[in-house]
């Protein structure tokens, strides 16, 4: 299968979504990150979680992912270290022996400030400007193969705050994995150094 082992995964969230079972269900939304390591699609040492906080999962979760050798970047790191230098050594770890990228955005990852309509808020994450930055420099710098947004709940939004975060994020990715595809046709090596990022 093409890709099957080959890809890693850049998972932005408040949860490690690394569950079990939940409420007698092995599928639920709490589930789905261990599923797809258990699948053999993705290996978990290649899969890098940014943004954990809060009191979840249990140490019998943490203990599962430790075993499958993800690495959680959790937001008192990032607090400490900074964002851009998480990322950094998170590609790193996510090119080594992969050959594209799947980029996962829980619009909770987001301090609830803003992100409110969500059906787990936690306090304490992301500001929106962070999470658009970070979704243009991964699809500007790495081979993205996929993205998805999820967990926005409109009937708790207020004033459209998320939808329009997470719509912008979709727009990030677009318009960053079109760039690097017309650079790469063009030849032009793009220089992170460079005041790209620096754009609107
Ligand atoms: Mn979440």
């Amino acid at each position: 299968m093409l890709g099957h082992g080959r890809v890693s995964m850049l998972h932005f969230d408040a949860h490690a979504d690394t569950g079990e079972i939940e409420f007698g269900s092995l599928w639920g939304h709490g589930q789905p990150m261990r599923r797809l390591i258990e699948s053999g699609a993705l290996r978990g040492d290649r899969f890098l979680q940014i943004g954990l906080r809060g009191y979840w999962p249990p140490p019998e979760t943490l203990d599962w992912m430790a075993v499958q050798g993800m690495r959680s970047y959790e937001m008192t790191e990032i607090g400490r270290r900074g964002l851009q230098d998480c990322l950094t050594e998170a590609f790193v770890i996510a090119m080594d022996e992969c050959d594209g990228v799947f980029l996962s955005v829980d619009i909770d990852v987001c301090d609830p400030g803003h992100a409110p309509g969500t059906g787990t808020p936690e306090p304490g994450g992301l500001t929106a400007r962070e999470l658009l930055d970070s979704v243009r420099r991964i699809c500007l710098e790495l081979p993205v193969v996929g993205v998805d947004i999820v967990e926005v709940c409109p009937p708790f939004d207020h004033a459209d705050i998320t939808a329009a975060l997470a719509n912008r994020v979709v727009l990030e990715a677009l318009s960053a994995i079109a760039r690097r595809r017309q650079d790469a046709r063009d030849g032009t090596v793009w220089d992170p150094s460079q005041p790209l990022l620096e754009g609107r």
